[in-house]
């Protein structure tokens, strides 16, 4: 293991603003504190400071703040220098802590160490970008519940049975079958099998964390004229698209992203749905529908009948119902009539899809679905063979581990925190 050195960085974004923080940690941490404060507060205590660098000149008045390890973010010695915000001082700050024998921290490395010290799991760690990601109430609320352990709390108590199992099985490789209590094979297949459920029902909560990390796609499909782009630009009070009343009139497809009930929204406006002779508008048809096909929801402007293979994912809009209203939500884009109803409609739907109810549970990431899936499909129909049975077990322990963290490499961490901002 490498030599732990004392890291700093700027820990707050960049640009004008009140305050800035200054973090460093590592065995030095209070040292280089003591170099640029003067003196240092004991831990778990703030001081008034003057920070100056090496020379003795002034570059600021402050407040540092101590944190004894293992009591800190890191689970190190850790001093948070706080100054005012701004492009000049927060920088002389950090080079006067260069000055003092810190360097510049790897992006996410703060948090990186929190995870080699066993602060938090990997989990964890990446809940705390997400919680930082995060572009709407639910998505924060989702990553506040990981931060928590949620997810870890059930990945691991998974990666923990599969652990067990597989050493029973390899230990029970290792005696005479007749040894063995009866049964013994049959109960260790019904443990995996049970075991494999349960990696099922984690899974199953990964469709809401994709929903929530990566957005829902919205789209908005229908004949030409049916006031899509007038709904687009209704639902994000601004007018983003184009709106006559020539049929035809939206060629390429429109994306914006908005909060629709807590959850991101990639509402797409295309192309109204006909047969043209115009190539442009041709590829937009096209367009549109392709979008229409990948869509999490379809916003369907044409009617009571929208085309077959869209049926499961559409939500039925009659438009423009200060005209005349028709089947479906009543909306229309020049009243406001109806608006809070589709909002809530899509917000409905999704959590529909997400399988999940008001009560919010934390939903694992794009990682963790893959390592679950991968654990899940190990321990697909294992029949009553203790070689077969130990492999499958060890398969599933190795990918569990891999999860929660329990084994990892440094490819793992690089992937992981270089998602990271400074500083983190
Ligand atoms: N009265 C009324 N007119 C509307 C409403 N929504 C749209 N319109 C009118 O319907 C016409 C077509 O609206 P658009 O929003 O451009 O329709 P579109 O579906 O995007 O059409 P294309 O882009 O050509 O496919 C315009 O003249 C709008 O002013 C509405 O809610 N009420
Ligand atoms: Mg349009």
């Amino acid at each position: 293991m490498e030599e732990r050195q004392t890291i700093a960085a700027v820990a707050t974004a960049p640009g004008r603003g009140g305050v800035a923080i200054v973090r460093v940690s590592g065995p030095d941490a209070f040292a280089v504190a003591k170099a640029v404060a003067g003196r240092t507060p004991g831990p778990g205590r703030f001081a008034f400071a003057s920070f100056r660098n090496s020379d003795g000149k002034l570059l600021d008045r402050g407040v540092l703040l101590c944190f004894a390890a293992p009591h800190s973010y890191t689970g190190e010695d850790v001093a948070e220098l706080q100054c005012h915000g701004g492009s000049v001082t927060p920088r002389r700050i950090l080079d006067a802590c260069f000055a003092a024998g810190a360097r510049l921290a790897r992006r996410g490395e703060f948090t990186e160490r929190a995870f080699l010290n066993g602060r938090i799991d990997l989990s964890e760690a990446e809940s705390v970008i997400e919680l930082v990601d995060a572009q709407t109430q639910r998505a924060a609320d989702d990553a506040l519940a990981r931060l928590g352990g949620e997810t870890s709390r059930i990945c691991r108590a998974l990666y923990e049975r599969a652990l067990e199992l597989s050493s029973t099985l390899e230990h029970a490789l290792d005696v005479d079958e007749g040894e063995l209590p009866g049964g013994f094979a049959e109960k260790a297949t019904d443990d995996l099998a049970a075991l494999r459920a349960d990696c099922a029902k984690a899974l199953a909560k990964a469709e809401g964390g994709r929903l929530l990390r990566e957005g829902a796609l919205v789209v908005l499909a229908g004949p030409p004229n049916a006031g899509k782009s007038s709904l687009m630009n209704a639902l994000l009070g601004s007018n983003r698209a184009i709106v006559s009343s020539t049929p035809g009139t939206t060629r390429d497809s429109i994306e914006e992203s908005l909060d629709i009930g807590g959850w991101p929204v990639r509402l797409v406006d295309t192309a109204g749905l006909r047969d043209s002779a115009d190539p442009v508008e041709s590829e937009g048809v096209n367009r549109a529908e392709a979008l229409a096909a990948s869509a999490d929801i379809v916003l369907w402007l044409g009617g009571e009948t929208p085309p077959e293979e869209l049926a499961a994912a559409t939500l039925i809009v009659h438009s423009k119902c200060d005209i005349a209203r028709g089947a479906g939500l009543n909306v229309s884009a020049k009243t406001g009539e109806g608006l809070d109803d589709l909002e809530n409609a899509i917000a409905a739907r999704l959590d529909k899809l997400a399988g999940r109810s008001a009560d919010s549970s934390a939903t694992p990431s794009a990682r963790e679905r893959a390592l679950l899936s991968e654990a899940h499909s190990a321990l697909a129909g294992v029949p009553p063979d203790m070689v077969l049975a130990a492999n499958a077990a060890r398969s599933a322990a190795t990918a569990l581990g891999r999860l929660v963290g329990a084994e990892y490499s440094r490819d793992i961490l690089d992937a992981l925190f270089s998602r990271f901002c400074v500083g983190k």
